[in-house]
């Protein structure tokens, strides 16, 4: 048995609404890993289409958190970010990165900050620019197309998107600085739907595509990402957990397709977690 891997996932936690650290932490867990939280805010549910949410800010807890682990002489396999509600927040989790960098760790940025061609409630206009500079700090990031034309300051449109479109954002996001880019919200066509990932050092690009369900299901990000987060770190290529993380959501998204639940509060994922579970069970 291998030493177990342990991240520290900086994340809101939306009390309802299965997305950032209610998604992060069971996902990571299933796959062996300590998902250690480093929460930016703590709210009553997402802010996607849900009025009336309670929003409670936790910037200043967040360096005392990383010093006390460090004084502790903890580390961490990976440094694994997302909705961060502030400038100021965006600096501090700059600091995250260089306190907690290793040789060896990975840094994994979720630049989450928009969906459907808008931004988040509660993001202004320069909150992107902002997004880009954590952005150069990360090994991996994983945006939506919607994140990825923002990031990159260049008109959303709605796909399907074609290889041309998918290659200008993946290597105008490899120019901002991290050598790996898995790009959400790809559809070449209206019967399949998942990532297309970028690796700098071997110039590929690869697709990881499962079919298409019609619809916004709140939360599917955070779930990619922190899926795509643990497969690697079990050992699998950028392809390979790209994929694995895709039909882990695609098969969530069917699930609650047939249930008929309100999307706005998220998917049923806990039913693959045992399944999502048992692909790593030698590994872990
Ligand atoms: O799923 C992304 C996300 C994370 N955290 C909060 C959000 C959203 C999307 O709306 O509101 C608080």
């Amino acid at each position: 048995m291998s030493v177990q891997k342990r991240v520290a996932a900086v994340h809101d936690l939306s009390c309802v609404g299965k997305c950032s650290l209610t998604a992060a932490l069971p996902v990571l867990s299933a796959a062996g890993i300590e998902a250690c939280p480093v929460p930016t805010a703590v709210l009553s549910t997402h802010t996607g289409d849900i009025a009336g949410f309670t929003y409670h800010d936790m910037t200043e807890q967040i360096l005392p958190i990383i010093n006390h682990w460090l004084s502790l002489g903890l580390t961490f396999d990976a440094i694994y970010t997302g909705y961060l509600g502030s400038f100021r927040q965006l600096d501090i989790v700059s600091e995250v990165i260089d306190k907690l960098r290793t040789p060896e760790n990975l840094v994994i940025v979720d630049p989450v900050m928009a969906d459907n061609g808008k931004l988040y409630t509660g993001f202004t206009k320069d909150f992107p620019a902002g997004m880009r500079a954590l952005c150069k700090k990360a090994d991996i990031i994983v945006p939506n197309i919607t994140e990825a034309c923002f990031l990159l300051d260049i008109p959303y449109h709605h796909g399907p998107y074609d290889d041309a479109f998918i290659g200008t954002l993946l290597h105008g996001l490899a120019e901002l600085g991290p050598k790996q880019i898995v790009l959400t919200g790809v559809y070449p066509d209206d019967g399949r739907y998942g990532a297309a990932c970028y690796d700098t050092l071997t110039d590929r690009i690869d697709y990881a595509l499962t079919g298409r369900i019609d619809g916004i299901y709140h939360g599917t990000g955070d779930l990619f990402a922190s899926a795509l987060t643990a497969a690697l770190l079990n050992g699998r290529t950028l392809p390979d957990a790209a994929f694995i993380a895709a039909e882990f959501i695609f098969e969530s998204i069917e699930r609650t397709k047939a249930a008929g639940t309100d999307v706005r509060f998220g998917v049923n994922f806990e039913a693959g977690l045992s399944k999502f579970a048992s692909l790593f069970s030698e590994s872990v």
